[in-house]
């Protein structure tokens, strides 16, 4: 089978089935893209999976994953000042991050373009929100291109990066998390390798200071390319009209996947109306918009999230005083969740109870599907840490989590972690939770990628500022959560970094050696002012996945003693191993297909009734 990384760069024309995320890697070899820039989140990971898939060597740009989404948005954009196209990709909450820096980016002359891929996720699948970026989109006056499909996201790159280079600019490819991982036979184009990397950055290609009256000059500036953008889109046929036959004079506005959804719905419908299909969100083009409501009585505006497009089109509607009936979100639960087929469905017939005439039900499956909770892998050494910490935590003491793997310490059976907000958030809410409580002590996590992308801020302010605080640092050496993308810890040793920053209590310890971490913590818990905790031990799925690649490789277990074991079951109720399996008659059993022979389990019994399995071979 041919690699992904031989498909993505050959030569010749080609058709292949891709997810979303990877035909937008041959989109960016295709337009000569030349930096590429990230910090991980779903559901945008495997565009880097599908980059570096191709061998650096191979590789005709340039990609890096920085340290955060806003430090991201400014290597690709500093690129690009040289004369590069650029592109940035990071996942719905991540603009939050690089809003500062995103929000001026409109303001200026982007020599060799840019090209920013924004992951939203609505139904929150893998987010702690489900944010809808069309808001800040209009509010930074950037074009967005959003594709329904990999097909369209392929060549909606293309559109994007033609744009960005013509007018200089950025222009966001919207994806969901459906685009993203859907899965889809596309058509591919020629590539030639183009010429190299420029370096031709030239201050008077701006202004690129914009300060007091500049920043006007360069927001005028801007509404015209704007202005620009929706020829561009008009003529590049970007809003398509699907006319039907019927005579109803019936149409619906949508976008996105949200469109894929309302075909699967209008399979089984009593008449079809027809569908205007955006292809650009913003700005929205008016001269189809309006002519589509002009030639309609009746237009329903079907979009995922919040009512973006609703509103303006009903004020161009307005404006051009049209008699046209315009239907939008009514209900609360309109705001909410994925637009599934079901739920247009519903929609579709709350509005028109005709449409649809089989009124199919909704598809029950004949069995009920066990509740499958996330948790940590077999070995995990978050696990092995907060059966540690748990016992030097006292009944009072409050816990902060951030967030990453290490999250699911809030679920039972640990239950540390009462308070989640977003990356690196963990040290500045402690800090404030520690204010006028002298009685409970208060202990911070963080993950060590969350440490550089956003943890370090406030844990400067609680130096500066003599917060009193346990931070403890889950240091497993990747950025776990996300699949294991590098972090600026390859580079920087956090202690080193701790104990430049003047902290003078930072204790070390591998989150196997339990009963020493749950001293330590306690030790750390009695200073008065900022003590730190770095909880160490290897991703052990990232470790194990690469063990077992190498040749001769045999998968140790652990096991346990029958005979010794008296069914405390604290391997069960307090370690909480996946691994372990409690049978009818209350005798414990390993899952040999989980466990993967580590051991961090074996200090949870008290009868030392689980060992190494040393007859494994
Ligand atoms: C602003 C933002 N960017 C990206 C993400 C996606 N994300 C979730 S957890 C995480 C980092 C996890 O790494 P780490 O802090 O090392 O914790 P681990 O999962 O390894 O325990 C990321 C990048 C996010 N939730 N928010």
């Amino acid at each position: 089978m041919k690699k992904l990384g031989d498909i993505l760069t050959g030569e010749n024309p080609f058709e292949e089935i891709l997810m979303g995320n990877e035909a937008v890697v041959r989109a960016m070899i295709e337009t000569g893209t030349k930096v590429v820039t990230s910090y991980p989140g779903s559901p945008t990971p495997e565009i880097a999976t599908a980059i570096q898939s191709v061998t650096e060597t191979e590789r005709p740009f340039y990609f890096e994953f920085s340290v955060n989404e806003k430090v991201a948005t400014e290597v690709a954009f500093g690129a690009a000042l040289n004369g590069n196209l650029s592109c940035v990709f990071f996942k719905s909450v991540g603009l939050n991050v690089a809003l500062d820096t995103f929000v001026q980016l409109g303001l200026m002359n982007i020599i060799g373009g840019m090209v920013a891929i924004l992951g939203d996720d609505p139904g929150a699948n893998s987010s702690q929100n489900e944010q809808d970026n069309r808001n800040v989109y209009k509010m930074s006056r950037v074009t967005v291109l959003e594709p329904a499909s990999p097909k369209e996201a392929y060549e909606y790159y293309k559109h994007a990066a033609a744009l960005a280079v013509k007018e200089q600019t950025v222009v966001v490819l919207r994806l969901t998390t459906h685009v993203c991982h859907a899965r889809q036979k596309v058509k591919f184009d020629a590539y030639k390798n183009t010429p190299s990397y420029r370096t031709d950055f030239n201050s008077e290609n701006g202004p690129y200071i914009a300060l007091t009256t500049m920043a006007l000059d360069m927001k005028r500036k801007l509404i015209k390319k704007l202005h620009r953008s929706k020829q561009y889109i008009r003529q590049a046929g970007l809003n398509m009209e699907l006319a039907s036959q019927n005579s109803r004079k019936k149409g619906i506005i949508t976008s996105g996947l949200t469109y894929l959804s309302l075909l699967d719905v209008l399979e089984t419908a009593a008449y079809r109306p027809d569908i205007l299909k955006l292809g650009a969100v913003n700005p929205l083009e008016e001269i189809s918009i309006l002519s589509f409501l002009k030639a309609h009585d009746e237009v329903l505006i079907i979009e995922e999230l919040d009512d973006i497009l609703e509103i303006q089109i009903k004020a161009m509607a307005y404006d051009e005083g049209l008699t046209v009936k315009l239907i939008g979100k009514k209900e609360d639960e309109d705001y909410v969740g994925e637009y599934t087929p079901d739920k247009v469905r519903g929609k579709l017939v709350s509005v028109w109870p005709d449409i649809t005439t089989d009124n199919p039900k909704a598809f029950v499956l004949p069995f009920d599907i066990p509740a499958r909770p996330a948790q940590m892998c077999p070995g995990c050494g978050h696990r092995s840490a907060f059966f540690a910490i748990k016992k030097a935590l006292g009944k009072e003491d409050v816990t902060v989590a951030d967030i990453g793997c290490h999250t699911l310490g809030y679920m039972p059976p640990y239950n540390i972690g009462e308070v989640l907000m977003c990356m690196g958030a963990s040290p500045g809410m402690a800090s404030g939770l520690s204010l006028f409580n002298d009685k409970k002590r208060v202990v911070a996590f963080l993950g060590d990628s969350t440490f550089f992308h956003a943890g370090l801020p406030g844990l400067i302010n609680t130096i500066f500022n003599h917060h009193n605080m346990t931070l403890i640092i889950m240091e497993n050496g990747t950025t776990a959560m996300t699949g294991h993308q590098d972090h600026a810890g390859e580079e920087i040793s956090i202690e080193s970094l701790l104990k430049g920053l003047g902290i003078e209590n930072v204790f070390l310890c591998d989150t196997y050696k339990q009963e020493k971490l749950t001293d330590l913590v306690k030790t750390a818990m009695r200073i008065d002012g900022i003590s730190v905790v770095i909880a160490s031990h290897p991703c052990m799925l990232k470790f194990t996945r690469l063990q077992r690649k190498k040749p001769g490789f045999i998968q140790k277990h652990i096991t346990i003693d029958q005979e010794t074991c008296n069914q405390t079951h604290d391997c069960v109720e307090q370690f909480g191993c996946p691994t372990f399996i409690r049978n009818p008659d209350q005798s414990v059993d390993i899952n040999l297909d989980l466990c993967i022979g580590d051991g961090s389990c074996r200090p949870s019994c008290p009868q030392q009734a689980i060992d190494f399995d040393k007859g494994v071979k």
